[in-house]
Order: structure tokens, then sequence, then C-alpha cells
């Protein structure tokens, strides 16, 4: 298709630019070629993210890749990404999985424009790659990703093609030369935007493909599959949850105080995982298996669970990601069966020195299953404050241990329990960078005054929630400004295992205040002063507030 100087001199060359060397002159230019690459790359990411909407076998391929950029980052980067972007963590790899696979795309259209083998050769990188990255995520059905894989590919290539042949004869046209070369001067000046119009045509064909498989995919997805199961387990909780039913005399009337049961719907109840999709476990067919060092293997159905004795406890859960004065702290009350009962059926052995639990999506945590001799509860939980766990919170089971942080124990979507020795196994934080072992440290926080806002003067109530589980709180102390330390109350409690409220009124001068904190634990032990910061092993602080009364 080379064009010789002659044909240069037809009128209709004019539009192509003097940088189109000999070779390239029926090449689409650059712009159109690397959109072509970046809609291939579009149908192929849309065409997996439907597959994942049609079946729960499949997950989405940009999800996986994202898991992966979770799973391979150090611990210090995924803290970093956590602490910077907030919550959005999640939405931003995804986002980034997306862009960075666009603009391969669009180098992809850059490559072909040289050889044609080179585009081919783009998509079938991304194909393996993401058949790679799906078949790597324990949620996937392995023998179906190579299909799934070869589907987006060959999809997103063929887009690709199509589009690319578009741009290409657009380019013929403009030279005056029909599709099978033969050169046929045209009469009028072409206009090459009319010429290329077409390219926006099909372009525009793909782009609304795109979207409107990811829209379907998103959609089939967001179709919970596991709510309508939920929804017909019933928890039965034989504790009422204490407070609502009024036997116990909290501060939950103390406007902006945390209540002493955290509500377990919505989102109020803080969540943490590093599950970028929550897994949708189907409760009829999961099952809990106890495997290593026992002496009778034992798979558990959630029937057999739901038919054992359940004991409600109401404990404390908290992150050792939880800075001073933060929110990732919440107590429920829990259901379920006690994992020593499940240790014994297992039948565990003398040189088990730890218990690691996993999740259905692969997630780990270990913790000595010699802390469960101390009597704390320790729970295969299936309820939450009176229904099935929520599937956020692990439904349609968790483990749930007083007393240690939550990376270290609170297995959601569990499906293994693992004896091992505690050398042996290192849980999923570990080797990011987080002590092996988790206690919980004493925390307070003052929930009111808010920090930073505004009161009136007179008879305020500075209130909050502090907690030491499995120790408890036996001193709350509050200081404003340069003051003396002055005890606040302290309301009920079930147990040592949950926080407790407290509160202090004052008589609140005008001016500008600080308000500080500080608890003391059920050991007689002050709430360390810190501060230090959250890694490896948690936050140490008193809480601090600045405040200013009118
Ligand atoms: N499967 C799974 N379980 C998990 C985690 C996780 O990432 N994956 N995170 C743990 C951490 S770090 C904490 S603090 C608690 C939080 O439980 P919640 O989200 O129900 O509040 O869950 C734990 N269980
Ligand atoms: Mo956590």
């Amino acid at each position: 298709m080379a064009r010789t100087s002659q044909n240069n001199s037809a009128p209709t060359a004019a539009p192509l630019s003097p940088a189109d060397g000999l070779e390239t002159s029926t090449k689409p230019p650059l712009l159109y070629a690397a959109i072509a690459g970046l809609l291939g790359g579009a149908v192929a990411l849309s065409i997996g993210e439907f597959i994942s909407g049609l079946s729960t076998a499949v997950p989405s391929m940009v999800v996986s890749a994202g898991d992966w950029v979770i799973d391979s980052s150090p611990g210090a980067v995924e803290r970093w990404a956590i602490d910077t972007l907030g919550t959005n963590d999640k939405p931003a790899l995804v986002i980034g999985t997306v862009i960075i696979t666009l603009l391969i795309g669009a180098l992809t259209g850059r490559l072909a424009q040289r050889d044609h083998r080179l585009g081919a050769a783009v998509f079938a990188v991304f194909g393996l790659l993401g058949w790679w990255f799906l078949a790597r995520n324990p949620l996937t059905d392995t023998s179906v990703t190579w299909l799934v894989a070869f589907i987006a590919a060959a999809g997103g290539y063929a887009a690709f093609r199509l589009l690319y042949a578009v741009a290409e004869f657009n380019e013929l046209q403009l030279l005056g030369k029909t599709s099978s070369g033969g050169t046929a001067p045209l009469e009028t000046p072409t206009n090459a935007f009319a010429t290329r119009r077409s390219f926006f045509g099909w372009g525009g064909a793909a782009a609304v493909t795109a979207v409107a498989l990811t829209g379907m995919g998103r959609q089939l997805r967001r179709r919970s599959r596991v709510d309508d199961a939920r929804a017909e387990i019933v928890i039965d909780a034989g504790t009422d949850i204490p407070t609502v039913t009024g036997d116990l005399e909290t501060f939950d009337d103390i406007e902006g105080i945390a209540s002493y049961i955290t509500d377990s719907t919505g989102d109020n109840f803080y969540r943490i995982d590093s599950a970028l999709t929550i897994p949708q476990v189907d409760p009829e067919t999961w099952s809990l298996k106890i495997t290593g060092l026992v002496d009778n293997p034992v798979e558990f159905t959630l029937a057999d669970i739901q038919a054992m004795d359940l004991e409600d406890h109401v404990v404390t859960i908290s992150c050792v990601s939880n800075e001073v004065g933060g929110g990732l702290v919440g107590t429920a009350l829990w259901t379920g069966v006690p994992l020593t009962k499940l240790l014994e059926i297992a039948g565990v052995q003398a040189g088990a020195t730890q218990f690691v639990s996993r999740s259905v999506d692969g997630w780990t945590a270990g913790f000595p299953p010699e802390i469960l001799q101390d009597g704390r509860t320790a729970l295969l939980a299936i309820g939450m404050n009176g229904e099935p766990l929520p599937v956020r919170h692990g439904f349609p089971a968790r483990i749930i241990v007083a007393g240690i942080y939550g990376y270290v124990s609170a297995t959601k979507w569990i499906d293994e329990i693992n004896l091992t020795t505690w050398e042996d196994f290192d849980g999923y934080w570990i080797p990011r960078g987080w002590s092996k072992k988790g206690p919980i440290k004493t925390q307070s926080r003052i929930d009111v005054p808010r920090s930073r806002s505004e009161i009136a003067s007179g008879t305020q109530p500075i209130a909050g929630v502090a907690w030491a589980p499995t120790r408890g709180i036996s001193l709350v102390e509050v200081k404003v400004d340069d003051g003396p330390w002055q005890e606040a109350t302290i309301a009920d409690s079930v147990s040592d295992e949950t926080w407790v409220q407290w509160m202090l009124e004052w008589d609140a001068p005008s001016g500008d205040h600080v308000i500080q904190v500080r608890a003391t634990d059920g050991d007689g032990l002050l709430q360390a002063v810190g501060p230090k910061r959250v890694d490896p092993d948690g936050a140490e602080g008193w809480h601090i507030i600045p405040i200013r009364v009118a």
C-alpha cells in the first residue's frame, strides 16, 4: 500500500499530514488507532463484568486484579492507601485498574500501527492476565476461568480489529483509493472529518456496548443472591438484647454518645476487611471444616451449627487500626457456638499452638488457642443483635473472640478452622507488618461534646465510651484544661468484655477549652498515654479534644 510521490500530488492527499511516512500512509492516525485500542480494552473488561454478573462462580476480573494489588502490596502501602484515600481505597483501586487497562489499550492501537501481530499479542496477554487474576481469586470456580478470559480477550480484540479496520478504510478513502488498493482520485476534495465520521459511529457503538455490559453485570451482581436466603434464617437468641429490654442502666439517652449496643443494620457498625466485593456465601451449601492438628477432622453445615446449644454474649470488638478517638469499635450481642465446643468435637492435639481461621475469600487470622482457657467469650457466631449476621459482617458465620483485635481473630465468611503451630503459619496481616499477637489495648473516647464543636454554657455532659475487653474498665477520669482529673460516672455493662459508657457533668464556662479522658482497666492499669501509632499493635494515647463554649 506504499504511496508513491506521484500519488502524493493528488489533491486528495492534502488532508494527510507531512508526518505520515510512506509506509504508514493508509494507517489510521495515531488518535484513531489509540481510540480503537482503548475501546477494545473497554469491551474486553465489560465482557468480564457481564459474565461475573451472570454467575457467582466468576468474580469480576477488574476486582480480582484489584485484589491482587491489595494482596501483593506491602502492608505499609496498603495502610498508606487506606489512610490517604480513606474508605475510598477500594473504588480507587478498581478505577485505577480500569484506567491502566484503557491506557494499555490505547498503546495497543499504536503498536498495531506498526504490526497487527503486536495488537493481537497484547490482547492475548490481556487474556492471560485476566485468567491469572481470576484463577488466583479463591472465590472463582477455576474450571471456567480459561473460557471467561478467552471470551473477554477475544471479544475485546474483535471490537478493536473492527474499529481499526473502519479507521483504515477511512484513510483509504481519503487517499482516493478503493479498499482493493486501486487508485481512483476523487473529484471533489474530500472532507477528512466527514470521511472519518463513520469511525465515531462504530466507536460510539463499542463504547455504549461496554457501558451497557458493565452496567448489566453490576446490576446482576448487586442483586445479592444471599439476601433472600438470609432472610429465612431465624436466630434464636435466647437472650434479649440488653437495653432494648431496659434491664440495664445505660447512658443511651445522652445525645451523641455511642449507644451501649451498636446498631448493626445499615452501615452503622464499623466494617473492616480486605474484600473488594463482599463475599456472597450460600448458606445452603456453606460448611465449616476443622482441619490440621486434630484427632477427628470434621465438617459442619449451618444446620449442624444451628442445632447445637447456642450462646449469646455481648462483646465489644475493635480494629487494631482504630486511632485514638476513632470509630473502628462496636458492641453487639453475638449468638453462636463456643469455639471450645467445636474444638472438643474435633479433638485438638497437644501440639496445636495456633488457631487459624480462613474465609471463603482466602483471608486468614491466627491466635494461640490457650487464651480460650481463661473462659473468655469465643464464638463461631451466626447471629448479631438477634438477627443472622449481616452479609457485610460475615454471613453466614464468623469468629468473635473477646479481648483480641479483629485482625488476629474475627474472620468473617469463615469456611475453615485449621489447628497448626505458632511458627508454621502467619495470618494475612502478619507479613504486612503487624504484630502476631493482638490483645486489645485500653482505650477511652469522648463522644460528647463533639471535638471542635461549640456548646452552650452551663451544665453540660461530657460523655463517651471506654473499653478494655476482657479486663474491663474500673475508672474513667476527665480533665478540663489545667484542672484536676475528675472521676466520671460509669454506666452498667453486662460484663468486662464490653465497653462502658461514662459521663461527667460539667459546669461549662464560656471560652475555648481542652478536654481529655483516660481510663484504668480492671487490673488497675492506667491507659497508656502514648502517643503511639496504630501499627504494629494498636494505637496508644489519651483522647484530647478542643471545644468552644459560647
Ligand atoms: N474474611 C475477612 N474477615 C475479617 C477481615 C477481613 O479482611 N476478611 N478483617 C478483620 C478485621 S481487621 C476486623 S477489625 C474485623 C472487623 O469486623 P466487622 O467488619 O464486622 O466490624 O473483621 C475481621 N475479619
Ligand atoms: Mo482490623
